[in-house]
């Protein structure tokens, strides 16, 4: 189970997130190539606006790596069977209720039935700078960056309401990503793995971020721009065994 391993060791983890959407079949192998060589932990697949069919992007990564695939769906469309688990995630930073409870009601039986398994997370969106594709899509609002108090608030909340899982999330390629305060404060406060992601970049961001107190980290646009990129933002996370 993918989640007894995040809560097995404290070790840090190191997530992959595949957009359908920014890949094609050659680009898709070319990184995952460099994530079979890397010790990713697990890859997410997922996005705001996925117009590729997702079943077809989870068997590639399966036929091509041994590493847990874990939905980590924008709608409705981007559930498949195929993956390992899904993150069934609540936007508790937002007052949409398809976000917070509708969509997943819909979704309930085929769960159910697919045998994933489910990782109910709590997931705070947070101002990034830019309007993220998130923020447009769910017609939500993310939590202003210097309101590092509802930020944790919410957070708590979200571990009240029986969430295994926090992500604190900028929004992909955001110009600012997710502060080192923030995170923080929001481990300081709560129990269960926090995820963090959105304009993740540069080794030192991945760095800094771990030694806030980030437990995994998520990263999409830069392994897109530079698959080699990976080699060194994964070794970071080997420095806190
Ligand atoms: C987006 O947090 C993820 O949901 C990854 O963001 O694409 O900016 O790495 P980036």
């Amino acid at each position: 189970m993918i989640y007894n391993t995040l809560l097995s060791s404290l070790a840090k983890k190191f997530a992959l997130l595949i957009d359908p959407d920014n890949q094609t079949e050659n680009s898709l192998v070319k990184i995952l190539s460099f994530a079979n060589t890397t010790g990713i932990d697990f890859i997410m697949v997922g996005g705001s606006l996925v117009s590729n069919p997702i079943d077809q992007t989870v068997e590639i990564i399966k036929n091509t790596t041994t590493i847990p695939v874990v939905l980590f769906p924008g709608s409705l469309l981007q559930l498949s069977e195929k993956a390992d688990a899904i993150l069934l995630l609540a936007l508790i930073s937002g007052r949409n209720p398809d976000y917070l409870i509708g969509n997943h009601v819909l979704a309930a039986h085929f769960l159910k039935k697919s045998g994933l398994e489910i990782i109910p997370t709590g997931y705070i969106l947070i101002d990034g700078k830019s309007v993220s594709s998130v923020e447009y899509i769910s017609n939500t609002r993310p939590i202003p960056i210097e309101k590092a108090d509802i930020v944790v608030a919410t957070a708590l909340a979200g571990e009240m309401l029986g969430h295994k899982m926090i992500y604190l999330e900028a929004g992909s390629g955001a110009d600012r990503r997710v502060s080192e305060r923030v995170v923080a404060e929001v481990k300081k406060n709560i129990r269960v793995p926090l995820m963090v992601g959105g304009g993740i970049r540069t080794p030192e961001d991945a760095l800094n971020l771990y030694k806030a107190g980030a437990d995994i980290i998520v990263v999409g646009s830069a392994a897109e721009d530079d698959p080699e990129i990976l080699k060194q933002l994964v070794a970071v996370k080997n420095k806190f065994v």
